[in-house]
């Protein structure tokens, strides 16, 4: 059977249970656009690349299916730049599809020519340029499993114009085998045992769970674990999702803005047993004062973590939820309760809280998890509105959380969004967002009603780049720069400029309930925004001098460690 290189593109693409594609046009990609007229594959037209991939992204975390995005040649493919980086950096499965130039035009600077491969080179897990059309099917099966296997990331396919309309005998591609590229799923028995001796050692060790917990589906094994073994928990931003965050011996996030009882257990405890976290500067701090005392257990599914950011002195190579197989079999009850307690009474002395009196971020975001029993979607751009919903959002379901962890990306949010809510259509799913972030993809607000998507964006409206202004107060002495915006739209009459949408402004605290209730049940796209101060600032802040050992808690007190 002969058929064109676009064809082969959407039959790969369909042989993966593919349903839904995020893409913009261009003049490069018109053989693909033209196939997909041929298919059951929705595609979904975003206002700006970027978007494409940050959906893609969001369908990928928040279902069994690798996310697409689809882009045209050189400005089409830059846009997607962001969106490759961000995946990348959270290790998120996804295919990105680009056109190219003509074969015959590669290199000659030709109209809408970039060169794709090589500007995403250190973002992408694997890429491949197109040469033969004939090639499509067996690429497209590699890079599925790239993308998805090992530790997951973006995987680019550029594929020239000319190619895309070349015929070529249709052969099955085989099930791929790549040289050098092994992934490795399960921990060596002997280590695993090993590890048990450890912890039943330690007198106190403490449990690190990481976003790589999340993308190993292991929330049962999880529960498991921390049945058996009576520790306290703490989670990284990523890994906030990968457990129910009501347990009771779950301390929260470490790092810059973690709690104050998760820095004192990072630096009072004598194990860690970390699974899937991989010690990034947010989550560590300044290397030197982190878990000084600590004997560091790593598993992690990925090689080149181990021991990349801080000395590992047990490294484990796995997958979590194949760690966790063997090792909860094999561990009796272990029971740390006087550790336990001595974190606890720290907790109660600094505990997480937020401003009674005046209406703020902290305070809609803990009556929104109440109100939606923490089961909801959470979408974050990046910015204080990000923090404050790690901080006061207590996820009770996996795999709820989707934020830029990694890269930081404001506009992340929205796009995001879109991809949950195609993913999952009879979830809840929100955007919390700040007026800077949204500001940088709100075009998407038509794409998600085109889609007749009811997702709630919750805006905390400052007028301000406020972390931003916050680095600005802690280190720069106060002196603000460039963080303002003075010309703001009113995001209400925006949002209702379109149509079918609700938008509600929340002024007072004695509306904060009412309006939740009112925005979660109309079945409409809904923007509700709170107007805050610019001086909020989110505490607790570890410092950037001292790291976890010293760490400015609310009302200018400073505990040291
Ligand atoms: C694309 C991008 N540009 C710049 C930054 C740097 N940055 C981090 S937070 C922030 C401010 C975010 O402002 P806003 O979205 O209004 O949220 P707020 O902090 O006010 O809650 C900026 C500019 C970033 N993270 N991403």
């Amino acid at each position: 059977m002969k058929i064109t290189g676009a064809r082969a593109v959407i039959k790969a693409l369909e042989d993966n249970n593919i349903k839904y594609i995020y893409g913009y046009p261009g003049g490069a990609v018109t053989p693909l656009y033209d196939e997909l007229l041929n298919t059951d594959i929705e595609h979904i037209l975003v206002r700006e690349e970027q978007s494409a991939a940050h959906a893609a992204s969001g369908h990928s975390r928040t279902s069994d299916t690798v996310g697409v995005c689809l882009a045209t040649s050189g400005p089409g493919a830059t846009n997607l730049v962001t969106g490759i980086a961000t995946a990348f950096m959270d290790s998120v499965p996804l295919i990105a599809i680009t056109g190219q130039v003509s074969t015959s035009m590669v290199g000659t600077d030709a109209f809408q020519e970039v060169d794709i491969t090589g500007i995403t080179l250190p973002i992408v897990k694997h890429s491949y340029l197109v040469k033969d059309a004939s090639e499509i099917p067996q690429i497209f099966a590699n890079a599925f499993h790239i993308a998805n296997t090992g530790r997951k990331g973006p995987v680019l396919i550029d594929i020239p114009k000319d190619i895309q309309l070349t015929s070529f005998e249709y052969v099955e591609p085989t099930k791929p085998k790549l040289m050098g590229y092994n992934p490795n799923y399960y921990p060596n028995i002997k280590q695993v045992a090993r590890i048990k001796k450890i912890l039943e050692k330690s007198k106190k060790p403490l449990l690190l769970i990481g976003g790589g917990a999340v993308y190993s589906k292991c929330f049962k094994e999880l529960e498991e674990l921390f049945e058996k073994v009576n520790a306290p928990i703490l989670t990284t931003l990523m890994g906030k999702s990968a457990i129910n965050n009501n347990l009771e011996n779950y301390f929260g996030m470490l790092g810059l803005h973690g709690t104050a009882a998760s820095n004192y257990a990072i630096n009072q405890c004598d194990l860690i047993l970390s699974l899937g976290a991989r010690f990034d500067d947010r989550a560590t701090m300044l290397t030197d004062n982190f878990a000084k005392n600590a004997t560091i257990v790593h598993v992690d599914i990925d090689p080149a973590e181990l021991g990349k950011n801080i000395t590992t002195h047990y490294p484990v190579v796995s997958d979590i939820k194949n760690f966790l197989d063997e090792f909860n079999p094999i561990i009796e009850k272990l029971d740390y309760s006087n550790w336990i307690n001595d974190i606890k009474k720290l907790d109660e002395k600094y505990p997480m809280k937020y401003n009674k009196e005046n209406i703020n971020p902290p305070m809609v975001i803990d009556r929104l998890c109440n109100l939606t029993k923490g089961e909801a979607y959470i979408c974050t751009e990046v910015g204080q509105h990000q923090m404050f919903a790690a901080q006061f959002y207590k996820f009770s379901k996996p795999d709820r959380f989707v934020t830029s962890g990694g890269l930081g990306t404001m506009g992340y949010g929205l796009p995001a969004a879109i991809g949950v809510a195609k993913a999952n259509p009879d979830a809840t799913v929100i955007n919390i967002c700040g007026d800077g972030s949204l500001q940088m993809n709100f075009a998407e607000i038509a794409t998600a009603l085109e889609q007749n998507l009811p997702i709630k964006l919750f805006l905390f409206n400052n007028s301000s780049l406020n972390l931003v202004r916050q680095l600005q107060y802690f280190g720069s002495n106060k002196r603000y720069s460039g963080i303002e915006f003075t010309c703001n739209p009113d995001f209400c009459k925006l949002v209702k400029s379109y149509p079918n949408t609700e938008a509600y402004r929340i002024d007072d605290i004695s509306q904060i309930d009412d309006v939740i209730n009112k925005a979660l049940n109309n079945g409409k796209f809904t923007l509700v925004e709170v107007n805050t101060q610019t001086t909020e600032i989110v505490y607790p802040v570890a410092s950037a001098r001292l790291g976890v050992k010293k760490l400015d808690y609310f009302d200018g007190e400073e505990i040291l460690y």
